[in-house]
């Protein structure tokens, strides 16, 4: 009897969709392991820790739905959930469904070989021990691995320099320090609205101006709360029925409908009501019509000249881009924190960073010194993570080579690849992920995971394994419905297009098509006896 650990399903990593995972495959009756690389839960909230880090999805719509009785019992703060207090919900959720006792923490899994013979995956962790399993699930997430751009003379820095989503477990302190942020994504956006006031002297190195609009961050009180609570069996299905998977955050109405005076006030309140509602819930053609894109852009534009006072800083500000075709960014105060003297904008664009040196950076133009640099420069996304796995399927082949190194990435429907049999994605490439709200996301993700094996389990399939022509077809749907909007004019995390080094996507890694579309397309494929999956019996090979 051979000593190496078997289970019937490893999982790896416990952020949400891999402590959801576990606690839907472990239903089934299924004995499961999760590997978690960091020493604690939440995935992604446990990396990223810096100042003024909230979710920009409403915390209400950021907590499972799946079981409304755990929903109840959880009480957010604020209108938008601080991470620690994400981290401290995903401890909750662990706790509630007594996942702990599975999960293996500061483990990371370095390989997963899958072998023909005995229908198995073979996974090996880091250190050297190797365990089986019958299906490895991949949760990784899309956003995980850090993009620490190469800047000459990094290692000359004399002070201290972080990156977000590496972010150290004991705050570092700021207060009366001279600091830089580079990038202005999201998290870039939120630690300048954070570090402003408490900092000597804050630099903003910008390689592109964003379209950031208020975030409108509040306290959640009892009512607010209840609100969510008394109907979260009809907000579950109003989530279910919408693209984003929150609600409020459509329109069926286009720009073309109303005079500029109208727009302007639609555009207005949505600035005022804050979240998603500028990007989502102003008009539906933003993202595919030219001149509603424009007004749109206009109105933010508008919006910095009139709040930031000096001109030349506000030029540098202003995106000229197609409004959308980035994630956008919700922060409070943003562009009012440029009016602070001790607040100072380098446009990349027009002074270059040259090198880091001893005492901070040198641009095209000068030196500043600093004591400290923090990198807000996003993540090798999607791809990413799950690169850092050696995954062998068929033949030995690699997942890296079978999706020519991110170039030409094909999954069916975010879960599977071809060639991979009884692996299953979590949050992976082409399935809503980042595109939508996240933990609802994961929730359909899951369940259809859950679907597949449970479907195999009664069938007695040794193996279950996308077809060819099922993943072809959804992955040209996802680049398809990425060439009907904007987003492949401008180069971001979305189009893989924000690393220099990175090999240009030719088939786009995410899903644009809403939570709705998805979630009716796997409905229909469970009602037509999992159509474009095979299910192997055992001990038959590649024969169905
Ligand atoms: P993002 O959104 O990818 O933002 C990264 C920022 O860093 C962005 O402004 C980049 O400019 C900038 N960047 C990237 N590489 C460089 C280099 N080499 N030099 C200068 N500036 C650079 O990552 P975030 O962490 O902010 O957000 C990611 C998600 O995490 C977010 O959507 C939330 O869901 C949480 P660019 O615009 O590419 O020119």
């Amino acid at each position: 009897m051979s000593d190496i650990k078997q289970y019937d399903a490893v999982v790896v990593g416990a952020g949400f969709s891999g402590l959801y995972a576990l606690h839907r495959l472990r239903s089934l009756g299924l004995s499961v392991q999760t590997y978690e690389r960091g020493s604690g839960l939440g995935g992604t909230w446990f990396w990223n820790r810096y100042p003024g880090l909230q979710c920009d999805t409403e915390a209400m719509a950021y907590t499972f739905t799946f079981d409304p009785a755990l929903y109840r019992r959880w009480n957010w703060s604020k209108r938008f959930a601080p991470w620690h207090e994400i981290l401290d919900y995903a401890n909750f959720v662990a706790d509630e469904l007594d996942l702990r006792r599975d999960i293996q923490f500061d483990t990371t899994v370095v390989s997963a070989q899958f072998d023909e013979d005995r229908a198995l995956w073979h996974i090996g962790l880091e250190g050297g021990e190797q365990v089986d399993a019958r299906y490895f699930v991949p949760a990784p997430g899309p956003l995980n691995a850090a993009n620490i751009p190469p800047m000459p003379g990094l290692e000359n820095f004399s002070g201290e320099w972080y990156h977000t989503g590496e972010w150290p477990i004991e705050q570092p302190d700021f207060a009366g320090k001279r600091v830089a942020v580079i990038g202005t994504g999201s998290s870039g956006a939120q630690l300048i609205c954070a570090l402003n006031s408490v900092v000597s002297e804050l630099t903003v190195f910008q390689r592109t101006a964003q379209y950031i609009t208020p975030a409108r961050q509040r306290p959640l009180d009892e009512s607010a709360r209840a609100a969510w609570k008394d109907n979260i069996e009809r907000l579950h299905e109003e989530m279910r029925q919408s693209a984003f998977g929150a609600p409020g955050t459509s329109t069926a109405r286009s720009a073309h409908e109303d005079t500029p005076e109208q727009r302007d006030a639609v555009f207005q309140a949505a600035w005022d009501h804050g979240a998603q509602a500028f990007a989502l819930a102003t008009y539906n053609d933003l993202n595919t019509d030219e001149e509603a894109n424009s007004w749109a852009a206009d109105f933010v534009r508008r919006k910095i000249a009139s709040i930031v006072t000096d001109p030349e800083t506000a030029r540098k500000l202003m995106p000229s881009y197609h409004f959308g075709t980035k994630r956008p960014v919700k922060a409070d105060g943003y562009y009012e924190a440029f009016n602070r003297d001790n607040v100072h904008l380098v446009a990349l664009g027009e002074e270059p960073i040259v090198e880091i040196t001893e005492n901070g950076i040198r641009t095209s133009e000068q030196e500043y010194e600093f004591d400290v640099i923090l990198f807000a420069t996003g993540f090798d996304a999607v791809t990413g993570q799950l690169f850092k796995i050696d995954i062998r399927g068929r033949d030995g082949q690699t997942l890296k080579d079978k999706w020519r190194n991110g170039v030409e990435v094909r999954t069916n429907l975010g879960v599977t690849t071809s060639g991979f049999p009884n692996m299953f994605l979590l949050q992976g490439p082409q399935a809503p992920s980042i595109m939508a709200s996240y933990l609802f996301g994961i929730q359909i993700n899951v369940d259809f995971v859950a679907s597949i094996i449970e479907e195999a389990e009664k069938r007695g399939a040794g193996l279950v394994e996308s077809t060819r022509a099922a993943e072809l077809a959804w992955s040209d749907f996802c680049q398809a419905l990425a060439e009907r909007t904007f987003v492949l004019k401008t180069e971001s995390f979305w189009t893989g297009a924000n690393i220099a080094s990175k090999p240009r996507p030719e088939i786009i890694t995410i899903y644009m098509g809403g939570i709705k579309v998805y979630a009716d397309r796997l409905e229909d494929i469970i009602a037509h006896d999992f159509k474009g999956f095979r299910f192997i019996p055992e001990h038959e090979g590649e024969a169905e």
